[in-house]
């Protein structure tokens, strides 16, 4: 028996006749539209590059193991973190509320913590040798502290929103709540350059907190579960990680991503989370990705 390319179609036709086929593969098309919006995920992202992206291949997801559970002040907006020594350093958000903590990892007890003035929002903090830095949401202002005693140093402006701030051990990172990471210099606080981060063909917005860590940058999503890992020469999207199920209820979103490398330990919390978590992740397996998994 001849087998061809256009045998099974024929043999369908036969067997249920054109309008049964045709509504059948009708229904397949709707039913994965309706899939697609039900998983939150665009069914096809925008014009041709939304093609480009669905035809190339899809990035890794991980999923996670609750390794450890903290306890972590519930009425912390968490806005940035960073682990060095032994202890957490935490930066608040809110007007009014705002702060920078010292927390004590185990009992999430805060050590030390100074307040910004009402008129600042706090969010992301990072760490450059005894200097903390937090920026500022719409105040176009990072302020400097010494490390240990939390007193002021200072500040520099800038003249984008501030939402996420990591260090790679030469350059802050930034992020904006766009899909741009920003380069800056640790003493002038200058731009030295930018990248625009992608996965595939779609940029990934709304980038929050950050962790550099093993040469990546980790960014929470903003209103979501996600933390892209990206390539930080080329804004490449190099994986995802999915933690879905993890934010406790009655909590606002993920934001918060930690990283002790002397004990490659990973920690994530959210604002107002009444636990921090160090996770260890899972790579889910390849054949139960969605076909497209973008934001
Ligand atoms: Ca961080």
């Amino acid at each position: 028996m001849r087998i061809d390319a256009a045998m099974p179609y024929a043999w369908l036709v036969r067997r249920c006749g054109h309008v049964a086929f045709f509504t059948a593969v009708l229904l397949l098309v709707v039913a994965t539209g309706v899939w697609s919006a039900a998983a939150g995920y665009p069914a096809f992202p925008d014009g041709d590059a939304g093609g480009a992206a669905k035809r190339s291949a899809p990035v890794p997801v991980y999923s996670y193991r609750v390794v450890a559970t903290h306890p972590h002040d519930p009425s912390a907006f968490t806005q940035g973190l960073v682990y060095a020594d032994e202890v957490f350093y935490e930066g608040t958000g809110l007007y009014g509320r705002s702060s920078l903590r010292r927390v004590d990892p185990p009992t999430g007890q805060v050590q030390q913590q100074v307040d910004l003035p009402p008129a600042y929002f706090g969010e992301g903090v990072a760490l450059v040798g005894d200097t903390l830095y937090q920026l500022t949401w719409q105040e176009h202002t990072v302020f400097t502290y010494e490390r240990h005693s939390f007193a002021a140093t200072g500040h520099f402006t800038y003249t984008t929103e501030g939402w996420g701030l990591t260090y790679d051990g030469q350059r802050l990172i930034m992020s904006d709540g766009s899909n741009t990471l920003y380069f800056r210099d640790p003493v002038t606080f200058e731009e030295t350059g930018r990248v625009q981060v992608f996965d595939g063909a779609t940029p990934v917005t709304l980038l929050n907190e950050l962790e550099f860590i093993g040469g990546e940058v980790y960014a929470n999503v903003w209103q979501t579960d996600r933390i892209a890992r990206i390539e930080p020469q080329t804004g490449r999207v190099t994986a995802w990680i999915d933690l879905t199920g993890l934010r406790p209820p009655q909590t606002d979103v993920l934001n918060g991503i930690a990283y002790d490398a002397g004990q490659d330990r990973l920690f994530v919390t959210g604002k107002l989370w009444p636990y921090l978590y160090e996770i260890a992740l899972v790579p889910r397996p390849t054949a139960f990705m969605p076909l497209v998994w973008k934001s």
